[in-house]
Parts: structure tokens; sequence; C-alpha cells
């Protein structure tokens, strides 16, 4: 384990020479969902099994098991929420796709976890709207 820690110091090192290109560090779970934290001035440091992200008021909290990837990104993830196709963004694509769900239709990429805003194991209108909001800056 101490050795896998010591690998992705080293990854992170390295990728940090890279970090001006790139606004966001995003986090994929094996679960499909995903997290963004601003990239500058960040700092991760690994304990009791979690990586803990800080960047000044952001704080993200993940299991080092559930974590599958971690790469640099011009997009801020919502947590994975409402990112049905998973390419770490939220828009109008989204929207259109749970609505295609919804109609019956499947489509390629469909994340149901990321889809199920509402959390009652259905996707239905009320989800596509949750969607929508998070477009808006609602949630
Ligand atoms: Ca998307
Ligand atoms: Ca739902």
């Amino acid at each position: 384990m101490k050795k896998i820690l010591i690998l992705l110091v080293m990854a992170m090192a390295s990728l940090q020479l890279m970090a001006d290109d790139y606004t966001y560090m995003t986090f994929k779970n094996s679960d499909g969902s995903i997290a963004s934290i601003t990239s500058m001035g960040l700092t991760i440091t690994f304990e009791d099994g979690k990586m803990i992200a800080v960047n000044g008021d952001e704080t993200l909290t993940l299991d080092i098991g559930e974590l599958n990837l971690m790469y640099f990104s011009a997009t801020k993830a919502v947590n994975g929420r409402g990112d049905v196709n998973n390419d770490g963004i939220v828009n109008i694509t989204d929207v259109m796709l749970t609505v295609n769900y919804v109609i019956g239709k499947t489509p390629s990429v469909f994340l149901q976890h990321n889809a199920d805003l509402n959390s009652d194991g259905n996707i239905n209108i009320t989800d596509v709207m949750g969607i929508i909001n998070i477009i808006l800056g609602a949630y």
C-alpha cells in the first residue's frame, strides 16, 4: 500500500507541471460517479483509506478503494450528478439523453446513477427537470 502511495505522489508531482493548462482535477470512482476540484493550489493527502483533496474552501474526500481514475480537465464535474453520458460536463446533451431514456429509447452511454437525481430508483421527468436546474445553476 505504501509503495502505491509513493507512486501516486510521484505521479502527482509530474502532473503538477502540466497543471497550468488544466483548471480542474477530476476524480472518477468505480461506480462511475465523478467529482472535480480546482487544480491550482491543490493539496492531496491520504489518510485512513481516504483521499482528501483540499483547495481553499473546497474539500473533496473520496475512498481510495473506490477511486478509479484521476485526471486534469478543463471543465468541472458536478459530482457526476446529471452527467449521464459521463463526459465531465452537464449540458443540453445530458438533458436530451435523459428525455430519450424516459420515452423508452436506450442511449449508447447512459449512467442511470448520474441521471437519478432524486435517488428514488426511477428516471423520469423530475430528474430531467433536475438536470435542467443544474445547467441553470439552481443546484
Ligand atoms: Ca455530460
Ligand atoms: Ca429519479
